[in-house]
């Protein structure tokens, strides 16, 4: 049986009779005013959509279902809880993806037994798919140029998951009827969500090919979770080749890397642009995998998620400028800190952004940054020798300054892309491109959430209205 999809079928009539009193009863009630400079502006300060899962406060920070990520961690399932101690080291602490999933599609905290029936049915997905790709998005992923860009292969590979959808296929034949819209959307979902980490492991290993061949770098394992099979498709577990020779240890914390990151990056409340385009997308009945590439296009750009790589690029940059001018001045510690100084305001006089600081929302150290800074903190021994993370909390109590002295970005605090890069290069995770392909796993459970609550509650294809310059400007006389 599916529990989840049973225990949000017994949702579904009381929130579409909320919907419904909402737009009957309160259609027009104002929620705010519309600026010429908001217009102009990327829509800031416009509470212009529809979004259940998660709120962001620019001084809260973000909230799962009402709850702040130090609560989820206090209250959702982790590994320990549902797998019991399976190592004998400190880990499985971190609340696994799946019980997020139940989360923001139920609305409530899961039970063990509820979350291991996410973990059983995202696996089933992929037992029958005998734990491979689907032979369309194998054959397309192998046909891509090896050095592509992984978010380009991300996307495509999720695109040619679309010849998989149940719902366009019934909608196509012309058996669909809307209030049936939800049941194949959520299907396409979990579909897409349970093939993640083999489209992740395909686009790695092929990083890898020249080393280690065409083979994957593992193999999913049927009795674990969806954050596991990640690492273990990207050949960092003992189900895999562990092609980077990582310590047991290691190895399992790099799982709980890998649990707390997909955990954390979820969904970030509707606005941002990976949701938002999904969402957008999903508003025409295209299906979940057509929806999500476009969020996956969304998130390769270098203002949201290729941040997170921008970040690791501009660490090492730093790191050997740094290097540089101590063998110079033939000074062994140099005036580190005066030298970072001088670098971020060249690159601010020279009009470029500092990748991992500033938000669109967020007034605060985004709380998601210090989850990932946490994760250092309880590894002393395993982080103390690594100049980069090193480096990455150094600037953390620099850069803020600097960007409010100089006086224009909004937010001049990290956020969550300021440290998640560096993490993963430390397990060996080396090649930067790749690291957007991670948060791509994370983020489709948030947007494909809010589809299927999208299609039960009937919303409208979207369609803003836009102005010209003429229209403006006559507004304004
Ligand atoms: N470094 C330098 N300048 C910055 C800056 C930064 N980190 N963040 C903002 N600014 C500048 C903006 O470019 C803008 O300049 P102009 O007026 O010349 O256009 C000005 O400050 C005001 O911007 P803002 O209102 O504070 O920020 P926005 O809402 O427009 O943009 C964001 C938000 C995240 C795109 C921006 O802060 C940025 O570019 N940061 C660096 C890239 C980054 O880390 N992105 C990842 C965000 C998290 C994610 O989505 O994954």
């Amino acid at each position: 049986p599916n529990l989840l999809k049973q225990t949000l079928q017994n949702k579904i009539v009381s929130k579409q009779k909320e919907m419904k009193d909402l737009r009957q009863t309160h259609s027009n009630y104002k929620i705010g005013d519309i600026t010429i400079g908001s217009l102009l502006g990327g829509m800031r300060g416009n509470s212009l959509m529809y979004w259940d899962g998660t709120t962001l406060s620019p001084t809260e920070g973000i909230k799962f279902k009402g709850l702040t990520i130090e609560q989820c961690q206090d209250k959702l399932p982790n590994a320990k809880d549902v797998f019991g101690n399976i190592s004998n080291n400190n880990n499985g602490k971190f609340f696994l993806p799946e019980s997020m999933l139940w989360l923001l599609i139920t609305g409530e905290i899961p039970t063990r037994e509820q979350t291991l029936s996410v973990i059983n049915l995202l696996n089933n997905i992929l037992r029958q798919q005998n734990g491979e790709l689907p032979p369309v998005t194998e054959t397309i992923m192998n046909k891509l140029p090896a050095d592509m860009h992984p978010m380009t292969q991300l996307s495509i590979g999720i695109t040619s998951l679309s010849s998989q959808s149940k719902f366009s296929s019934l909608y196509s034949q012309g058996k669909l009827g809307k209030s049936e819209y939800w049941s194949s959307t959520f299907d396409d979902s979990m579909k897409l969500i349970a093939n993640l980490p083999l489209l992740a492991g395909k686009i790695y290993s092929r990083l890898h090919q020249k080393k280690t061949g065409p083979q994957p770098l593992g193999s999913i394992n049927y009795e674990m979770d969806w954050a596991y099979n990640i690492s273990s498709m990207l050949g960092m577990t003992k189900d895999s080749q562990n092609i980077k020779g990582l310590t047991p240890k290691q190895q399992s914390d790099f799982v709980e890397l890998m649990r707390l990151y997909t955990g954390i990056h979820v969904d970030h409340e509707g606005g941002n642009v990976s949701a938002h385009s999904t969402h957008l997308v999903g508003s025409t009945l295209a299906d979940p995998f057509l929806s999500y590439s476009s969020g996956i296009n969304g998130l390769a750009g270098p203002l949201h998620g290729l941040a997170a790589q921008e970040v690791v690029r501009f660490l090492f940059n730093l790191q050997k400028k740094l290097e540089k001018q101590q063998q110079k001045s033939n000074d062994a510690l140099g005036d580190t800190d005066a030298a970072i100084t001088k670098e971020i305001w060249r690159l601010l006089s020279n009009q470029q952004v500092i990748p991992g600081y500033g938000h669109a929302v967020l007034r605060i150290f985004d709380p998601r940054f210090d989850a990932m800074l946490n994760f250092v903190k309880q590894r002393p021994k395993e982080f103390q020798n690594d100049k980069h993370v090193n480096l990455m909390q150094n600037l953390s109590q620099i850069v803020p300054d600097i960007l409010i002295k100089h006086g224009k970005c909004k937010n001049p605090y990290p956020n969550v892309d300021a440290a998640s890069g560096i993490l993963f290069y430390h397990y060996g995770i080396t090649e930067l491109m790749f690291f957007t392909v991670i948060f791509g796993c994370s983020r489709a459970i948030g947007p494909l959430t809010q589809l299927i609550w999208d299609r039960i509650l009937g919303l409208p294809i979207e369609r803003p209205k836009s102005i010209d310059m003429t229209t403006l400007k006559s507004m304004t006389k």
